[in-house]
């Protein structure tokens, strides 16, 4: 029986210096999400004794197990999960398939692959749940991968009916939009390219990401992460009724113009945030101000993420 604190990281390993830990004990939501609700974007960590980080990686995280994942859901009342494979785990997906295995069906997996994985280990990623790889364009977080080696990794993928999820900043988007336009697999984009929400939502640097969208119809986006886009932070300032105000245009935007394509994911146990960390109810009930109708939190929540994880129906 491991004694260890819920922020400790294990297996000898040394959580990065100002490394903030998730937050245990998140409050109730007073926003229910629909039955069938899916948290489509988190990430398991190690623990590291079992699951060693990746020699690679860009930071060491605390552990962050599927457990602990798993107690999240139930408590803020999702029925199933999206997990996808962190950097810190580099291209070992050992822990995201431990996970997605211990969910009972009730989790699907985002891996990362090298150019070099094999048909076998495709289809082994398949049967625990894997649908969809990801490629990650942030440059804190990994090395730069040559695209013709991610243009080898798509050509193998989808024959399995997988998906393409891409991390990128706004600012990189211009450089990056013909490859992405050119990828013909279904497209996720984490955290709507991550817009500068100090920034105009009408202004040119957020209209090039809507544009993407509109002509690309097999993209879709997370209209995730407040917490990491916000500059005003998770308190309400006077006269406002909710916390992240300052993403509310961009995410509502993105929800009402391309309801059907969107998804919504907590990003616990949220890495690398420097300023604060969030709790976890809040970001429930940041929902509804950015999908304000009923029917647009079931498409956002339910019918999307099933649509795209569990085609087959659950
Ligand atoms: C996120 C965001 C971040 C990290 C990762 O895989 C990762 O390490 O995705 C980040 O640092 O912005 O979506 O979890």
């Amino acid at each position: 029986m491991s004694t260890m604190a819920h922020g400790d990281t294990s297996g000898g390993f040394e959580k990065s210096p100002g490394w903030l830990d998730w937050y245990d004990g998140p409050s109730t939501p007073t926003f229910r999400v629909p039955a069938g609700a899916v948290d489509a974007h988190c990430h398991v960590f190690g623990p590291g004794e079992q699951f060693p980080y990746a020699p690679e990686r860009k930071y060491t995280p605390c552990d962050a197990s599927a457990e602990q994942l798993f107690a999240l859901r139930d408590r803020l009342g999702f029925e199933r999960n999206v997990i996808v494979q962190a950097t810190c785990h580099g291209a070992d997906n050992r822990a995201l398939v431990d996970a997605l295995q211990r969910s009972e069906g009730r989790a699907r997996g985002v891996a990362t692959v090298r150019r070099d994985v094999t048909g076998e280990e495709l289809a082994e990623l398949h049967a625990a749940g894997v649908r969809g790889v990801r490629f990650n364009f942030v440059k804190r977080l990994v090395d730069r991968v040559p695209t013709d080696s991610l243009d080898e990794i798509v050509a193998k993928i989808a024959p399995l009916g997988w998906h393409v999820v891409i991390y990128f900043e706004a600012e990189d988007l211009p450089e990056l939009y013909e490859f992405f336009s050119a990828i013909p697999t279904d497209l996720v984009v984490d955290h709507m390219g991550r817009p500068d929400v100090t920034k105009d939502p009408d202004g040119p640097e957020f209209e090039l990401f809507l544009r993407f969208m509109r002509e690309n119809p097999n993209v879709w986006t997370k209209v995730s992460c407040p917490e990491r886009l916000s500059s005003s932070g998770p308190r309400a300032l006077d006269g406002e009724q909710n916390a992240y105000t300052d993403v509310v245009p961009f995410a509502r935007r993105v929800v009402e113009e391309f309801p059907d394509r969107v998804l919504w994911g907590t990003d616990w146990p949220h890495p690398n945030l420097k300023d604060h960390m969030p709790d976890d109810g809040l970001l429930v009930d940041f929902i509804p101000h950015i999908a304000p109708t009923p029917e647009l939190q079931h498409k956002l929540l339910v019918d999307n993420p099933t649509r795209l994880y569990w085609p087959e129906g659950v």
